[in-house]
């Protein structure tokens, strides 16, 4: 069997990925070839961090890869956090109290609270380094930031996230809603669909 290596430690993402592609590929974690480097991510654009990630284990590993990198982002705000979704709170000064999450969303909210246009997509970008090629793999989802936090399940912006076609947050229509309608679900998809049809 082919082997594939997901540049990422979390495993949700490796349990899901590794469900889907059973039988096709075996899919390695870093850990499980040994990898405990601080890969560097330190691109612009989503489809530039996924691509560093998984380029940095073909070069120093020599396995084909993939990596993903995901983010909020928000029409009024110039698209932030965008790729600095996850440090948004940290990057501004703010502490991670009580939590990184719970930071990074009170920021978001007061930056928001004055504009009227309340737009957010969240994005994923997936690259595949296999051989020589490369390939990418995006998926959008669209809809709305509420002012107040709602829900709790997911994680992340999930519980001030409105998608589109919907009157509940992410944090409120569970996981199994979120999945089908994603932008990691929806880049997962085509990634896999890609696979398939090598
Ligand atoms: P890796 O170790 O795989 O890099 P990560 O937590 O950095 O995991 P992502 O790159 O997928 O994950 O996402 C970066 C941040 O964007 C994440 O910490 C959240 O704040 C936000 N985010 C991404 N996807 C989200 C989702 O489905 N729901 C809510 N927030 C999300």
């Amino acid at each position: 069997m082919k082997t594939l290596v997901l540049a990422s430690n979390n495993a949700h993402k490796l349990e899901e990925i590794r469900a889907i592609l059973e039988g096709m590929y075996e899919v390695k974690s870093l850990k499980d070839i040994e990898c405990f480097d601080d890969i560097p991510e330190t691109g612009t654009t989503f489809a530039e961090n996924a691509l560093q990630k998984a380029q940095y284990i073909k070069e120093h590993y020599g396995y084909d890869c993939f990596a993903d990198d995901s983010g909020l982002q928000v029409e009024a705000l110039n698209n932030e956090p965008g790729v600095y979704s996850a440090r948004y709170a940290v990057m501004n000064g703010r502490e991670a109290l009580p939590t990184k999450d719970e930071a990074n969303m009170d920021l978001l909210l007061e930056r928001l609270a004055e504009q009227e246009n309340k737009k957010a997509c969240f994005r994923t970008s997936i690259a595949l380094v296999m051989g020589e090629e490369k390939h990418f793999f995006d998926g959008i989802v669209e809809g709305h930031i509420i002012p107040e936090k709602r829900g709790s399940e997911g994680f992340g912006y999930d519980p001030i996230f409105v998608p589109d076609g919907y009157d509940k947050t992410f944090a409120e229509l569970g996981a199994e809603i979120k999945n089908g309608i994603s932008h990691r679900a929806r880049a997962m998809a085509k990634l896999v669909d890609f696979l398939n049809n090598l």
